[in-house]
């Protein structure tokens, strides 16, 4: 497949930093030769950066919001002329506030085709604050809400394809706000937490949630937060959580990804390399990133998902 690399060195989504070092620590960990091994085309078109904006009117506590704003606009753009040469764009983060941009433009593209967008959010939390809800004031925690179009968001792009909730899936959940709890109840957003995982195992969750982009052949886009990780495996985050996916339960998802033959887009986000330990955390975002775009010890036949 052809894949482009986009690169998004982001800090504007949350006050402490170090994720704008992102896009080159996955550079330095092969990130390009790697996927380049599995017999894919590669190409890198570089780093982004954010466009000029007005002023966005948000309250006083939110943090860069006009920033963000501006990275939305131009990560977007390059979302949809990515999708337009009918590469698979991985987004080097950069925060998490980057799907802002990375979901709504290859919506906007899925939509164009006549294909229901997908979304799978690995992330121990939810992202289903907005602008007007968020009590940190860190717009990483806002990206679910804005792609599935609810309320909050003025003065940033409107959507021209919001993701369907019933589209989305939360998977790896253990640190969900009051408010956000609430919304969610109230969504149509397939939520699955860690006590989920642990009850059944994480792949019926998976499961149920392919087989439905199967079933709609639907365009589907993953987004890998580092702290859906256990911080034991991914200490480079800043906001570690603990208790979270394993080394095996994190390849095994990204393996069943493989074996789908569906995903369409994919970020690495919130790696902060400024926290890790030679590299180790961005090794294993590279190496998950692998197992998603083929890599494995024996193939399985590829699963009739759906
Ligand atoms: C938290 C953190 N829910 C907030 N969100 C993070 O600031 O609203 N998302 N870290 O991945
Ligand atoms: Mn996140
Ligand atoms: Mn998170
Ligand atoms: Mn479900």
């Amino acid at each position: 497949r052809a894949i482009q690399l986009i690169g998004v060195p982001m800090d504007a989504g949350k006050r402490r930093r170090g994720c704008l070092m992102g896009p080159d620590a996955y550079r330095t960990a092969g990130i390009a030769e790697t996927f380049a091994s599995l017999g894919h085309q590669v190409r890198d078109i570089g780093n982004l950066a954010p466009d000029g904006v007005a002023p966005l009117p948000a309250p006083a506590h939110v943090h860069a919001a006009e920033e963000t704003l501006g990275w939305t606009r131009a990560i977007a753009a390059a979302a949809k002329a990515a999708c337009a040469t009918g590469a698979l764009p991985v987004f080097l983060g950069g925060d998490h506030a980057l799907s802002l941009g990375s979901v709504s433009g290859v919506a906007a593209h899925a939509a164009r085709q006549g294909r229901p967008q997908f979304l799978l959010w690995l992330d121990a939390h939810a992202d289903f604050h907005s602008v007007h809800t968020t009590e940190s004031g860190h717009l990483h925690g806002t990206p679910v809400a804005y792609v599935t179009g609810q309320p909050g968001f003025d003065g940033f792009p409107a959507l021209t394809a919001p993701v369907a909730e019933e589209n989305v899936c939360l998977l790896g959940l253990r640190s969900v706000d009051g408010p956000e709890r609430e919304r969610l109840r109230a969504s149509r957003i397939h939520c699955h937490d860690m006590r989920a995982i642990d009850e059944t195992g994480i792949v019926p969750l998976l499961e149920g949630f392919l087989d439905r982009v199967a079933a709609a052949g639907g365009a589907l886009h993953v987004s890998l937060d580092v702290d859906f990780l256990d911080p034991g495996i991914a200490p480079a985050v800043g906001t570690t959580v603990p208790g979270g996916a394993t080394f095996r339960e994190a390849h095994l998802v990204m393996e069943m990804i493989h074996d789908s033959e569906m995903i369409t887009s994919l970020d690495l986000v919130e790696l902060n390399p400024f926290l890790d330990e030679r590299g180790r955390t961005a090794q294993l975002m590279v190496d998950l990133a692998a197992s998603a775009l083929g890599r494995q010890v024996f193939d399985r036949p590829t699963r009739a998902f759906g």
